[in-house]
């Protein structure tokens, strides 16, 4: 039994209203039902979204009480988000760096992520999928971990 915290940075409670060419037409209540589902009644996942920087920072910490990993879209926040970095390397819980678009193929400034260096590792570029691909890999990842 593994509990993961599944965190959305910001904007992305607008998704599936908007912009849905580049991000999709899947709402994040919908997301956290299907990495919920995916998760299945083996595992344990805590969604929460903020637009807040400090919010998200005070969910990692938390996430410290409680967590084995992190799932987590940082949004925006991925690009220039020092605090952000800080906060998950802080807690030393192992994260996975998830994006729906793929954001090496789209403006010079989304190619650079600040929280990927202190992430398991990254996985951009398949929409909703990303989510569950990121929450495969961690499971996995958690499983290998002596
Ligand atoms: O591709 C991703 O998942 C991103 O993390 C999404 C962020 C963007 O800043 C990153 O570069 C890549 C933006 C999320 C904004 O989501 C919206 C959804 C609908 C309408 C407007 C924004």
């Amino acid at each position: 039994m593994a509990k993961i915290a599944l965190l959305h940075g910001p904007n992305l409670n607008l998704l599936g209203t908007r912009e849905t060419s580049i991000y999709g037409s899947v709402t994040l209540a919908v997301i956290d039902e299907r990495v919920a589902a995916a998760a299945g009644a083996e595992h344990e996942v805590r969604p929460f979204q903020s637009n807040h920087e400090g919010a998200l920072i005070d969910a990692i910490h938390d996430a410290r009480s409680w967590a084995d990993g992190i799932v987590i879209n940082p949004g925006a926040f991925t690009h220039y988000s020092y605090a952000l970095r800080d906060a998950i390397a802080g807690v030393k819980l192992p994260a996975v760096e998830v994006h729906l678009s793929n954001i090496h193929a789209r403006e010079e400034f989304r190619h650079k992520s600040v929280i990927a260096p202190v992430c398991v590792g990254q996985i951009c570029g398949f929409g909703w999928r990303s989510y569950l691909l990121g929450l495969a890999a961690l499971l996995d990842y958690l499983q290998d971990r002596p």
